[in-house]
């Protein structure tokens, strides 16, 4: 490999690349993998089709029905291969110290020696007999200061077309990169190299999986599987963990939020930056209908997973969504659900671990309220209604995803692609909870938003491997995503809100929320989706000053009389229900503050300690 010219011939260089670092690290990567050959992707239409084209005759992807799905495929993973791997998951800072109790760590020399430089390392020939693919992507708008470059290394071209929606891909990011620009290096294999002869797996992946951050040096590696977040690089591994210790050393915030834009009927406009762990309704609450008596009001997209924030000038917080597409969940959604959703997904799709229909279309659970009399479901066997019934066996996998373009959105922000973000009015931040938490409460100060955010919990989902269901805390909606210590999460949070405080910047209201409480009966008792604008609507008015609303224990909440019910039928009686404070659920959930407070000190922030406090000692007057 250190032959110039050979490097040339096997690397197939493309003339526009003149990024000699870039060219170096491509051919150490390819000597190590010792993939069978070298693809640089360029990112463009003629590309996509022609990898989409080689992962149908590959038997990767199906193409669909093009008078039904035009221009969209299916794919099906192996059964083992379905969703984030968060304990095979590890944050490997040089001190155990900074990846902190919640994150799986390693040392760094350890890590490597069994990836890279061991006798037996995994990355050592786990592409034999495929092709490495190079993807270059811009994280942000290409050229953008807020912006940042990554340049994912993969054996799996369904990474790269995937690669190719959710990022800003291909030949334009090598050019904001030139010739020396910053990048972060990202390898992924999906670790089944071929032996001569050998035909691939559909859904080639390795039992064992390792997706491996470096915080101080700012690399990615990822082994063994080809799912989501394991293995679309830019997303949870780049813009959330590693970009997530960009922004604490830097001054800036990635989070795991939507971004959505709010226009009232008077014509102001507002963005609010939402956090939920995965598989809570981000894409739905970013895609919101407003119900038919909000007439006038209007909501627009600016991104549906991940947020990108930054200290402006003005002193205010503005925001960017990093990616370009949308890796959304599939099952539940529907045209009640989410309209505008069904809409982005009529053309133009990769779905994956989603049924096929006879006609070549897809369906999923709750697509539709009747399902078809006969499906092929994700794994490939034959299911009808009859079948689901005797067996419980899903047509689709609860953690079925669609990829698709931001700009299939139709009501996708028009400035969604801005290169300097949005000012943010309001940040929420909601978990799944069937009991104790209120559906919404306004904190009282920046600290004790921040305490709301640290202490929330959700009941785990499909969206990783693993019991669901279970209520676990979930600080920031961050805990699989934080590439630092949680406690530095905290102090970071509450030394943003200060540092603005001081230039006398108004400071975003922060909400809690949770759409998820059930009745004695088990089912929910807030309808959710489009009627969530109530509450908006309510915070909305709180950001100008206009809504009252009641102190309770926890924060400010509205009143039933403060929310506008017009249109809906729900009672004083079922309020009471979704709003109530049980004291003894509290002391429990104060009790888990405590082991999550316990598990964090000693770099948890005193600020927090005091708010905790005040709340035992409401709680006890
Ligand atoms: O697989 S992903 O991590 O991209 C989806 C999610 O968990 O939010
Ligand atoms: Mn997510």
């Amino acid at each position: 490999m250190n032959q110039p010219a050979m490097e040339g011939l096997r690397l197939n260089v493309p003339a526009y690349v003149k990024h000699a670092r870039l060219v170096s690290w491509v051919a150490e990567i390819a000597a190590l993998t010792e993939a069978a050959d070298v693809y640089w992707c360029d990112g463009s239409q003629e590309e996509y089709d022609r990898l989409c084209t080689q992962l149908v005759e590959a038997g990767t992807l199906k193409k669909l029905n093009p008078a039904l799905r035009p221009n969209s495929y299916l794919a099906l993973s192996d059964p083992s291969d379905v969703a984030r791997v968060e304990d095979r998951t590890f944050i490997c800072s040089e001190k155990q110290d900074d990846a902190g109790p919640t994150n799986n760590w390693m040392a760094p020399a350890e890590m490597r020696a069994l990836l890279q430089t061991g006798q037996n390392a995994l990355f050592k020939g786990c592409m034999r007999g495929r092709t490495m693919y190079v993807v270059p992507f811009s994280m942000g708008p290409l050229g953008s200061h807020i912006s940042h470059i990554g340049v994912e290394l993969t054996d799996s071209a369904y990474v790269a077309v995937n690669m190719r929606i959710m990022t800003r891909m291909g030949r334009p990011a090598l050019e904001v990169l030139s010739e020396a620009g910053e990048f972060v290096p990202c390898v992924h294999t999906v670790g089944a190299p071929l032996q001569p002869g050998e035909q691939s797996a559909t859904w080639p992946c390795n039992k064992t999986k390792y997706i491996v951050h470096y915080p101080e040096t700012r690399e990615i590696w990822s082994y063994g599987s080809g799912y989501g977040g394991n293995a679309l690089l830019g997303k949870k591994c780049f813009a959330l963990r590693i970009a997530s210790t960009m922004g604490r050393d830097d001054g800036w915030l990635a989070e795991h939020m939507l971004i959505l834009g709010v226009t009232s009927p008077a014509g102001k406009k507002y963005h609010v930056a939402a956090a939920f762990p995965s598989a809570c309704g981000k894409t739905n609450f970013a895609m919101l209908v407003p119900p038919k008596a909000f007439d006038g009001w209007k909501v627009t997209t600016v991104g549906d997973d991940i947020a990108w924030i930054k200290p402006g000038k003005d002193g205010r917080l503005h925001a960017i969504n990093p990616e370009a597409g949308y890796f959304g969940v599939a099952p539940g959604t529907n045209y009640k659900t989410n309209p505008n959703c069904m809409d982005s997904l009529k053309r133009d799709v990769l779905f994956t671990n989603v049924a096929l229909t006879d006609d070549g279309d897809v369906w999923w659970e709750g697509m539709t309220d009747e399902p078809p009399a006969h499906l092929i479901d994700w794994q490939g066997k034959d299911w009808t209604p009859q079948i689901a019934k005797e067996t419980g066996a899903k047509a689709a996998h609860p953690n079925a995803r669609f990829t698709v373009a931001s700009t299939n959105n139709p009501v996708l922000d028009p400035q969604w692609d801005s290169t300097t973000g949005y000012a943010i009015d309001a940040f929420i931040f909601g978990g799944r909870r069937s009991t104790t938490v209120p559906l919404v409460t306004e904190a009282r100060s920046w600290a004790e938003g921040v305490y709301m955010a640290a202490t929330m919990g959700s009941e785990t989902t499909a969206a990783a491997a693993g019991a669901q269901g279970v209520v676990r805390r979930d600080p920031f909606a961050m805990l699989p995503f934080m590439g630092y210590h949680m406690g530095d999460h905290f102090a970071h949070w509450l030394g943003v809100g200060a540092k603005l405080a001081a230039t006398g910047a108004e400071l975003p209201k922060i909400y809690c929320v949770n759409w998820f409480r059930k009745g004695a009966d088990g089912k929910f008792v807030w309808p959710g989706y489009g009627e969530n604008m109530r509450v908006l609507k309510w915070m909305l008015e709180r950001v100008d000053g206009k809504a009252s609303g009641e102190d309770n224990l926890f924060g400010i909440s509205p009143r039933y009389d403060d929310i506008t019910w017009s249109g809906l039928d729900f009672s004083r009686e079922q309020y009471k229900s979704v709003m109530s404070f049980d004291h003894g659920a509290w002391q429990q959930e104060l009790k888990l503050h405590d082991e999550l407070f316990n598990l964090l000190s000693p770099r948890l922030p005193g600020e927090l300690l005091a708010i905790k406090a005040q709340l035992e000692h409401k709680l006890a007057a």
